[in-house]
């Protein structure tokens, strides 16, 4: 078999699903073999931004990795912002980029999508993947490959493989799958697990606080079978609400400081033995905590390393912490799982809508069809998503990059057939909603909020006096069908109501709901959000 074949082969070993792509000339002979040998299904998009978006979004579903492949150059340097996302967010996305062979290197010419140097773009993606290797020589591939998915799946975090376009039909060893386990000390693990229990033991209110590693490493059941052995309150980071929604565990809610419920607030910045588990330490997590939380009282457990007040145990992975604390923690009796109230039964009156009528009108929407998953954009839609019903939530909630809400919709549906519920603002929707005209090649029928403030309304929110956050009203409804699509405009919040149910009636094609909305209205979160930062910023 040649290089690309076992490229290809060892992807499916390692559990790869998908390949998401747009090819380019240096990727013409590897995409040739994805077509030709149908290892794993290939999903062109219309910009390479939207590629590593849906990835990203499928990667954090399987939770496992999914590829983006892309040309050299133009390709691949245009989809370095999704693949930072998907660094800070902890997704990993195996991003393959064709190269250039050695042919092109020896003209002494400046190569075609060349940068600085030949070797520039391998040096971008250092700075956002934890792994990356240039395969120009077949007898190290193996390894290479083998070694760059071991590092993806382990760290939770993207990597970087380069096929030189004239490497691509050469012979090739078959890749060894490698034990997907990373190294632990048992006696630093057995040390660290009894000072968890011990501080916890001693605390007076102990909280756990689970972020987004827990669900990249697939240990939602182990963690509620944790925080129901250590009789504790718990409560989700903004980044990983819907954690553990439905479990049989003392689920409070998510902290959002400040922005957030009080008492759920208070719970967690006046415990003395607050346990962070899979937590990512994030502006958007904790920068607006009304009370700085004390790490001398904290224990944090993330990125494969344990601190506990101001010391720290290195290479303790997450699993290995989650299964040695189960192991040793008493069973104790089963709890219900908990209820929460998200706002339902929206008025049908001819009245404007506003961003909480939304969220009322997809719970209200979940309660007669059933919960769909979530894919969304940075912006109001996100804070708005925060009075959703509890259902499993992709989202840029910490990187906060705009574009992610379609792209990721369309890698969700890829990734598990289901039908995603899409929410995005007129803003972030103008940078990626074109990706929607793939919806009928690929038999995608996603329904789409599109939030249409004509407005960059959260950066009107913290610079009001800007002019330049007036966006021209757009009719995305007429874009929609264009796009092969059927839209809907509704202005009243019995018109959103009826076009929600006509979108869940008709699943023939995507489905996009252009929900009109006045310039300075916010969600019930982003004004608590808005309001709680100022008063920061301001003292
Ligand atoms: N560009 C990209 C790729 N991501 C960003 N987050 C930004 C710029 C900055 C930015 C925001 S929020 C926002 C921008 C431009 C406006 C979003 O407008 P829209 O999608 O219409 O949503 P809404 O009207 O609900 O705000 C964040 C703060 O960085
Ligand atoms: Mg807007």
């Amino acid at each position: 078999m040649n290089l690309a074949q076992q490229l290809l082969t060892a992807l499916k070993a390692y559990g790869i699903k998908e390949i998401f792509g747009i090819p380019g000339d240096f990727a013409l002979p590897l995409f040739k073999v994805i077509e030709e040998t149908q290892t794993l299904p290939l999903y062109t998009l219309s910009h390479e931004p939207a590629v590593g978006f849906a990835a990203d979004a499928a990667a954090r579903f399987h939770t496992r990795p999914s590829v983006a492949a892309v040309t050299y150059g133009a390709g691949a340097l245009n989809m370095v912002n999704p693949i930072a996302a998907a660094y800070a967010e902890k997704s990993p996305v195996i991003v393959i980029s064709g190269g250039p062979g050695q042919a092109d290197k020896s003209t002494g010419l400046l190569v075609h999508h060349q940068a600085k140097q030949l070797h520039s773009q391998v040096q971008v993606y250092k700075e956002v993947t934890c792994d990356q290797v240039v395969l120009d020589d077949t007898a190290q591939a193996p390894a290479q490959i083998a070694r760059a998915l071991k590092n993806c799946i382990i760290e939770s975090r993207p990597v970087y493989i380069e096929v030189p376009r004239d490497q691509v039909f050469e012979p090739c060893d078959p890749v060894p799958v490698l034990p997907l386990t990373s190294d632990c000390d048992t006696d630093a693990l057995d040390a660290c697990t009894d000072e968890i229990i011990e501080a916890l033991g001693q605390a007076a209110s102990p909280v756990l606080m689970v972020g987004v590693e827990i669900r990249r490493y697939g240990l939602e059941q182990e963690v509620a079978l944790l925080s129901r052995k250590l009789g504790i309150p718990v409560v989700t980071t903004f980044m990983g609400k819907g954690l553990l929604a439905g479990q049989p565990v003392d689920l409070r809610g998510t902290y959002m400081g400040v922005a957030g419920e009080q008492s759920l607030t208070q719970l967690v910045e006046r415990s003395d033995g607050l346990f962070l588990l899979g937590v990512l330490l994030s502006d958007t997590n904790f920068g607006i905590s009304e009370k700085k939380i004390d790490l001398r009282k904290t224990v944090l457990a993330c990125d494969g390393s344990v601190s506990l007040g101001f010391h720290v145990y290195p290479s303790i992975p997450l699993q290995e912490l989650v299964r040695a604390l189960n192991d040793k923690l008493p069973e104790r009796p089963q709890l219900e799982a908990a209820r929460f109230e998200h706002p339902r039964g929206l008025a049908l009156t001819d009245e404007p809508i506003t961003p909480t009528d939304i969220a009322t009108a997809v719970n209200d929407m979940f309660h007669r069809y059933g919960a769909l998953p979530i894919a969304s954009d940075m912006g109001d839609c996100l804070f708005t998503a925060m009075d959703m019903e509890y259902t499993e939530l992709v989202a840029p909630g910490y990187y906060a990059t705009m574009g992610y809400g379609v792209p990721s919709g369309l890698g969700v549906q890829a990734a598990t057939g289901r039908r995603p519920l899409i929410l995005v603002g007129d803003g972030a929707f103008q940078m990626t909603g074109m990706e929607l005209l793939n919806c009928r090649r690929y038999g995608w029928n996603p329904i789409v909020l599109v939030f249409n403030n004509s407005s960059w309304e959260m950066l009107r929110a913290f610079q009001p006096e800007s002019e330049f956050n007036d966006l021209d009203r757009l009719d995305f409804a007429a874009l929609a069908d264009a796009l092969g699509g059927l839209g809907q405009a509704v202005n009243t919040k019995r018109e959103l109501h009826a076009a929600l149910d006509r979108a869940c009636a008709d699943e023939t094609c995507f489905q996009l709901i252009d929900i009109s909305l006045a310039r300075g209205l916010m969600s019930n979160t982003l004004s608590r959000f808005v309001a709680g930062f100022k008063q920061m910023r301001d003292g």
